[in-house]
């Protein structure tokens, strides 16, 4: 293992701040010929959906090698690990007991298990235009509150809606595959109905810690003039707003509510059901202006010519692999944001997702992002931002979705063809961080 690169220690976290990484089920477990398919398997057995050709069926076959990977985070020494639970797994013969037997492997090498209980992979046969499918996710997180309840202590319910609704069915670059635009809103609202549902089926199966793992970054406006301003504020309701406005104040930003079905006024008492604690992924800011009249390419995706608003580049701070830029700065821009909009309806928050994708296994790039986004974190704290811990993404190179395998955010190198797991730098590095704040 190398770690070169020697920064300067991080500052101290308060006691009992919880540090931990995070993976998904459809991104590392493989063994997809034991459970039921997903949209995500349907979609990418499409010809050209995902940019390499390859298939989720093997992964990192985290299914059969989870001991491995226990090992691997028990040596690294988080307090938790986030991982998903597959929901069309757990609706497969024997597929709780995987989860079972993950348990209990962490809480034997002193890992707290952090589920989310649904990162993407929808059972193929639902569909999240339909409000029954919000109702089926309460029976789903019922179903495995019962089961592991006794062990984990703290839940997630969905991962990143906004990116769903977004990348799944308004632009068509993710699973199911549909190219709704607006008209994937009720996707939106029926995951913030799922999710409220869900808390109220684990605040029954006894269940008290309970967040959510919400994506957010700043929208930065490219001028002051008005129509770039107004277009940045667009898509910051979006991609920002739409998801928190409804969980933590009880209402959908304006203009929104009118376009959804249903009785939305009540389904929005079931959204903002108190949360035990906010989480947050966080990976860049955006930089947006008016409509300029022709496609945009933007984080690998063709935006239409015809959105009400353009993403610009955002120039004069290094990039990631993945081409997405390096701004720390808004991690702590975002947090304070986030506090003064929301005030004493944000509850504690946990940065559920942070990370970056860069090769090679002297992955020095990747501790500098580390270093700078936890100094930006001890920042929003030291501004009272009440942030009790930190996930980063993730735990070892996966399937990134639509990139296929060419995109690496672990900290632990796969050899896809071997499987074999090597330690990064990064992954030395973040161990000896986290001895430091422990001793301190
Ligand atoms: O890999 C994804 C993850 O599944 C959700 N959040 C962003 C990560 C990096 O793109």
């Amino acid at each position: 293992m190398i770690a070169r690169m020697a920064t300067n220690p991080l500052p101290q976290f308060p006691p009992g701040f919880l540090w931990g990484v995070s993976t998904s089920a459809h991104q590392i477990e493989g063994a997809a010929d034991e459970r039921d398919p997903s949209v995500w398997d349907a979609f990418t057995a499409e010809p050209g959906r995902i940019k390499d050709g390859s298939t989720a069926e093997v992964a990192c076959d985290h299914y059969h090698r989870y001991p491995e990977d226990v090992a691997l985070l028990a040596g690294l020494g988080v307090d938790a690990y986030r991982f998903s639970v597959s929901w069309p797994r757990v609706n497969s013969p024997g597929g709780l007991d995987f989860y079972d037997r993950l348990v209990d492997e962490l809480c034997a090498a002193g890992v707290r298990p952090v589920p989310t209980l649904f990162h993407w992979d929808l059972p193929l046969e639902l569909d999240w235009l339909s409000r029954d499918t919000a109702a089926r996710f309460a029976d789903h997180a019922a179903v495995v509150a019962e089961r592991l309840g006794d062990r984990v202590k703290k839940w997630i319910t969905l991962n990143e809606p906004a990116e769903h609704t977004l990348l799944g069915h308004a632009l068509g670059a993710h699973a199911p595959g549909r190219r709704l635009l607006f008209d994937a809103l009720p996707v939106a609202h029926h995951q913030l109905l799922a999710h409220g549902l869900a808390v109220r089926a684990l605040r029954a199966a006894g269940a008290d810690d309970i967040g959510i793992a919400n994506s957010h970054g700043p929208t930065w406006a490219a001028s002051r003039r008005t129509e770039d301003v107004e277009a940045a504020d667009f898509y910051d309701v979006l991609l920002n707003r739409l998801f928190s406005d409804p969980l933590l104040l009880g209402r959908y930003p304006e203009g929104i509510g009118e376009l959804l079905p249903g009785d939305v006024e009540s389904d929005l008492k079931v959204i903002a059901e108190p949360l035990d604690w906010y989480g947050v992924n966080y990976y860049q800011p955006t930089k947006v202006g008016a409509p300029e009249g022709a496609e945009i390419e933007f984080s690998g995706l063709t935006l239409p010519a015809d959105l009400p608003f353009s993403v610009r580049e955002l120039e004069g701070y290094p990039v990631t692999d993945f081409g997405w830029p390096v701004v720390p700065e808004a991690l702590t821009e975002l947090l304070v944001g986030l506090r003064e909009r929301y005030g004493d309806r944000l509850p504690p928050v946990v940065i559920t997702e942070n990370g970056c994708s860069y090769e090679g296994i002297d992955d020095q790039e990747r501790i500098a992002f580390l270093d700078g986004h936890v100094r930006a974190l001890h920042r929003a704290l030291e501004q009272g931002v009440d942030v009790r811990g930190y996930f980063v993404w993730s735990l070892m190179d996966n399937f990134e979705w639509a990139e296929g395998y060419a995109r690496r955010f672990g900290l632990v190198h796969v050899d896809y063809d071997t499987l074999e797991r090597t330690p990064k730098a990064s992954y030395t590095w973040l161990r000896a961080a986290l001895r430091a704040q422990a001793r301190r």
